[in-house]
């Protein structure tokens, strides 16, 4: 028999031999640095053509006239290997160039734009200028890059996340970057939401899923706006007993990013069951870490299974174990 296969894809043989739940058609609702670990694990252990991702682009901002999300090109960077992964964003060996040329120039840097990273951020903007919508560019920096999973931007429309803080509305990469998370947050608001419409294929991609995972993301800012875009949250719900929700607290502290602070400064509780009540409605199955196994009992009564698995994920054998329990659950 002949095995031999194209580059990037998998031998025939090695499909056949694949168990069952490694066919499962998943669908992934993701934020970026802490989505994008979980998704290199499933990325790794089952199929990626049966991966489809929906990303937040509430972080999305236009910078120096380039339309520029994070979110996006972070996962899209980590499935491609090619994601710096100290920092988990931009390229890995990244040079900063043109955005010391632009400082010289009197422009803001603020937002850190490496040279290779410019380059996506030209081709998306110069896509959407051609007519081109946001998820034709995502799919086509994507395939360039050689990633097999559907990568969906949540809306083509923009959807821009604004903290209502101590010092104002702030954008949200102005509050996370340019102001590092400082200020208190008093309010969350995602601008355009009700008018947004879902991409095409976004509403397919869950009402076909075998299992639909929420990755260990912020709660508020990275899930909250995808649920925020119509008719997702109602989708979930009605498909509650297929979707597994990942809790990116573990310990009372966020997975990354300042999820623990902006939970408690709206009132939340910065915990695995903080998190727990904001997804009761449309989840199914709660995964927490044996550290918060003591909330099983709180997080069962609002009728949630729950799962105890261990969700730090430093390293990539971490990933790959997270992901392969959450397919065999
Ligand atoms: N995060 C930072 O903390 N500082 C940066 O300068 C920065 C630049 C950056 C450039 C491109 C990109 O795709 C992501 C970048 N991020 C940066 C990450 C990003 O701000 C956030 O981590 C996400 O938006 C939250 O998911």
């Amino acid at each position: 028999m002949d095995t031999r296969v194209a580059p990037g894809l998998r031998p025939l043989t090695e499909l056949f031999s694949m168990s069952p739940e490694k066919k499962l058609k998943i669908t992934a609702l993701a934020g970026g640095v802490g989505a994008s670990k979980l998704l290199l694990g499933l990325y790794q252990v089952m199929d990626p053509r049966l991966l489809t991702i929906i990303v937040n682009t509430g972080d999305d901002i236009v910078l120096h006239g380039l339309k520029i999300s994070p979110d996006l090109d972070i996962v899209t960077y980590t499935l491609a290997g090619v994601v710096d992964s100290a920092r988990g964003w931009g390229f890995r060996s990244e040079t900063f160039h043109s955005l010391k040329r632009l400082a010289g120039y009197g422009r803001s840097n603020w937002f850190n734009l490496g040279d290779r990273d410019l380059a996506t951020h030209i081709h998306r903007t110069a896509l959407l200028a051609e007519g081109k919508t946001l998820s034709q560019a995502a799919d086509s920096i994507r395939t360039a890059l050689g990633v097999k999973s559907r990568i969906l931007p949540m809306s083509d429309d923009p959807v821009p996340t604004i903290i209502d803080s101590n010092e104002g509305p702030l954008h949200f990469q102005e509050y996370l970057v340019k102001r590092r998370a400082e200020p208190v947050v008093q309010g969350i608001r995602f601008e355009g939401a009700d008018s947004a419409r879902p991409t095409p294929g976004v509403l397919e991609a869950i009402h076909d899923a075998d299992r639909i995972i929420i990755c260990p993301s912020n709660p508020l800012i990275s899930i909250g706006p995808v649920l925020a875009v119509p008719y997702v949250r109602e989708l979930l719900r009605a498909r509650r007993e297929k979707v597994f929700a990942v809790c990116p607290i573990v310990g009372g502290k966020s997975l990354k990013g300042p999820s623990d602070k902006m939970l408690a400064q709206l009132g939340h509780q910065p915990t695995a069951l903080g998190v727990a009540k904001l997804y009761a409605d449309f989840t199914g199955a709660f995964v927490i870490d044996p550290a918060d196994k003591a909330q099983v009992t709180a997080i069962s009564a609002l009728g949630m299974k729950v799962a105890i698995l261990p969700t730090v994920m430093k390293t990539l054998s971490q990933k790959r174990k997270l992901a392969r329990a959450l397919l065999q659950l």
